[in-house]
């Protein structure tokens, strides 16, 4: 059976939608990153980046989310494009845009938002407008199509999800969405799926570290090491 090794942050549980949309048995295993399991040898024997998610499927084993999902799309044969050269050109864009621009600047963002120190505003200002830039490429290219690719409701719209949850804790408050009304409307129309909802449910499965503690911050903050004496 697929080995999903999870948290309830946004890049695993765009692999949780797909692997819900698909009905395939997988067993879900976490990963407290505030715990630091992610930097434990038997982890990073699976992803040598120390980060969620990571996914064994009998003797493949894979990491970093775009590419599960990319992956899953591929052996399932669900959720993928038309196979014409133009239309898998089109995914393979919007797809690694996903994962080199939605992904990280929204990521930064956050982290300048939410849990960097003082002095900040330099850094704060740049993943803010890039995010937000990200962002609204994003609701332009839903203003003319119901879904990422089109009419079909496809691997690159599971991929944008996990993010797209999250957009006002990106881009600084329930605000945001007045500015990406056609990402809202997306996103309520994703949600609504069953899918959507079991992958939120996730969330009652396991209890993972609440507290931002000293202990959290080495974990998932090793660089600030090299700040301290
Ligand atoms: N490019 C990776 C990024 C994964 C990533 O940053 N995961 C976060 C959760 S969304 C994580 O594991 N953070 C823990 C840490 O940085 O130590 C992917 O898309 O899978």
């Amino acid at each position: 059976m697929i080995r999903f090794f999870y948290n309830l942050a946004p890049n695993p549980m765009k692999v949780a939608l797909f692997l819900e949309e698909t009905g395939l048995p997988y067993e879900a295993v976490p990963v407290d990153t505030r715990k630091g399991e992610q930097h434990l040898p038997a982890y990073t024997a699976l992803n040598p980046n120390a980060k969620c998610p990571a996914l064994v499927d009998g003797d493949a084993v894979i990491f970093d989310s775009n590419a599960i999902v990319l992956y899953l799309a591929e052996k399932t044969g669900r959720f993928l494009p038309a196979g014409t050269p133009a239309a898998r050109a089109e995914m393979l864009s919007w797809l690694m845009f996903i994962a080199s621009g939605i992904g990280p600047y929204s990521g930064q963002s956050v982290h300048f938002r939410h849990f960097a120190p003082e002095p900040k505003t330099y850094a704060l200002n740049r993943y803010d407008f890039e995010a937000w830039r990200h962002w609204r490429l994003i609701d332009d290219h839903l203003s003319t199509r119901r879904c990422m690719l089109g009419d079909d409701y496809t691997l690159v719209d599971i991929a944008l999800w996990g993010w797209a949850r999250v957009v006002p804790f990106v881009l600084g408050g329930q605000d945001a969405w007045t500015q990406l009304p056609h990402v809202k409307r997306w996103l309520d129309e994703v949600n609504q799926r069953p899918a959507a909802q079991r992958a939120e449910a996730l969330k009652a499965r396991h209890t993972f570290k609440a507290e931002m503690d000293d202990d959290a911050r080495q974990a998932l903050f090793p660089q600030n090491v090299r700040l301290a004496g």
